[in-house]
């Protein structure tokens, strides 16, 4: 196999990024796209399913979009049921779909817990669980799970968020665990603070125009000292997709720009 030709190349694969529209998602697709995959996504709604795909158009990439959400498995189901018949079958899934809120433990209501919980941690085991019989069937595939510097720190307001994603590190290696026999490495991509829509609010100007707290404090927590962009995510996800991490298997790849290292800068 040669570096050039095959290790980070999905030439004849198709590649399922869930939630694509825009962010990490969109940048992750769009780099699958250029190691050579055919490209499909899903969202909630059609207005941002069509939007998405004239964008992604407009990149010279002939994405197809579903509208489904991945917390309804007969949704789902159907989904990647259509896809297979009007695509084909799936060899890369990227469970990157996913919501935050942002409210005190004690003042969250058991209601917006268990949203968070359904969308971060029970949509990817959904949508894992719909594609892994025909990968298996094909001999194999990638799933990548996105994970998050709450897959293994804390910090106030974002306990259902930690959770999720704390769990989501745990079914990423029982998926693994369970069907690497079939080939199919799962692991997980764990970003730092990127910037999207998603953290745009931890980002926001004060009145008198100086940075956000928030935004202070990640720069100075993390060692490259600055946000990430989802451009930043392309590699790892090329690298975890392709023949590259054949034998790399329940590992979560942080890109993090070194927060985990680190202990922060003094203020
Ligand atoms: P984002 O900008 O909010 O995008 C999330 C996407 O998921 C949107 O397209 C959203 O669609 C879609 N989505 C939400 N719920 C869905 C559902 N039930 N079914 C289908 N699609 C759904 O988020 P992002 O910052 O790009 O984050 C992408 C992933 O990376 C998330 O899992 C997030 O937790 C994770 N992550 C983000 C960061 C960061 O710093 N940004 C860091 C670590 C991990 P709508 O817009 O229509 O709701
Ligand atoms: C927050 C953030 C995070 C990030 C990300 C970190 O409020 O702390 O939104 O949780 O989005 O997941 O990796």
């Amino acid at each position: 196999m040669s570096i050039h030709t095959d290790l980070f190349r999905l030439d004849g694969k198709v590649a399922f990024v869930t939630g694509a529209l825009y962010g990490i998602g969109y940048a992750i697709a769009k780099g699958l796209s250029e190691a050579g995959a055919t490209i499909v996504f899903n969202g909630l709604d059609q207005e941002s399913v069509s939007k998405a795909e004239e964008t992604y158009r407009s990149e010279g990439i002939d994405a197809r979009g579903y509208v489904f959400d991945v917390t309804d498995e007969d949704a789902v189901n159907a989904g990647v049921a259509q896809i297979q018949e009007e695509v084909g079958d799936v060899h890369v899934l990227v469970n990157n779909a996913g919501i935050i809120k942002r409210i005190p433990m004690t003042e969250m209501s058991a209601e917006e817990w268990r949203q968070v919980i359904d969308v971060d941690l029970t949509g990817p085991f959904i949508v894992a669980k719909a594609v892994i019989p025909t990968m298996i069937k094909n001999g194999g595939g990638k799933i990548i799970n996105i994970c998050s510097m709450m897959s293994e720190l804390g910090r106030e307001t974002v306990s259902a968020y930690a959770a999720a994603k704390g769990g989501l590190k745990m079914l990423t290696r029982n998926i693994a665990s369970e069907y690497g026999e079939h080939n199919i490495q799962c692991n997980g991509l764990g970003p730092g603070y990127i910037a999207t829509p998603q953290t745009a609010p931890l980002r926001e100007r004060q009145e008198d125009g100086s940075r956000h707290p928030f935004d202070q404090f990640i720069i100075a927590k993390t060692p490259a000292a600055r946000w990430g962009t989802p451009e930043d995510l392309v590699g790892p996800a090329v690298f975890l997709s392709t023949p590259a991490s054949d034998f790399i298997n329940g590992h979560v790849l942080y890109a993090d720009g070194g927060i985990l290292a680190y202990i922060g800068k003094q203020p």
